[in-house]
């Protein structure tokens, strides 16, 4: 089992999946015996992002913090998995640099599951209000998302059920070595 340390982004719009399938593949690795450390969208919002918006500057500093503290995480030997949109490919580039730059290793998980999927789930009626104008810049309505060309592993989540996709994330993890 490889001790070198890894970072994993999960990438893909609002309801796509991702803190779901976040949370499922740290506990899958907690369970296999790695240290995991969980960066989430709304944890690092309330905590780690506190005052950012959602600018593309704002969204940019959100996901280059998340990469630097989930580069200290990796750096030391640990797993850091993390959850934002991250929706420019240039920032996702950044963060995977910022890993391979410790010696750690980096897997872009692409959740790519479709923007109209997403908006007939609407779990949380954020796209309702973003449709009406209530939330501006909403990613994939009106605000960009730039679609990964360098995923390791691509999961979508209207084809597939949780379990499925975690399995197929893990299966990624073992045939690279990392679990
Ligand atoms: C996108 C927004 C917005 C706008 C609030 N655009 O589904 P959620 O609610 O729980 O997750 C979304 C979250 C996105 O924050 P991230 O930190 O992941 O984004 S980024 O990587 O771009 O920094 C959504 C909610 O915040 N939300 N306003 N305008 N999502």
């Amino acid at each position: 089992r490889s001790r070198r340390g890894l970072t994993i982004l999960f990438t893909g719009l609002s309801g796509a999946g991702k803190s779901t399938l976040a949370g499922l593949l740290a506990c899958r690795l907690l369970e296999r015996g790695r240290r995991v450390t969980l960066l989430d969208g709304d944890i690092v919002r309330t905590h780690l992002s506190q005052g950012l918006g959602f600018s593309r500057a704002d969204r940019e500093t959100n996901v280059r913090r998340i990469g630097f503290v989930a580069a200290e995480v990796a750096g030391a030997g640990g797993t850091a998995v993390c959850a934002p949109i991250a929706p420019y490919g240039a920032v996702r580039e950044q963060v995977r640099a910022m890993s391979t730059a410790r010696g750690a290793g980096f897997v872009l998980v692409h959740v790519s599951t479709p923007r109209e999927v997403c908006e007939g789930r609407d779990r949380k009626g954020l796209y309702a209000k973003a449709r009406a104008g209530v939330i501006p810049a909403f990613t994939g309505v009106s605000d960009p998302y730039e679609e990964p060309v360098d995923a390791e592993v691509v999961v979508n989540t209207a084809d597939l059920s949780a379990t499925e996709a975690v399995d197929q994330v893990v299966a990624h993890l073992v045939q690279a070595g990392w679990v």
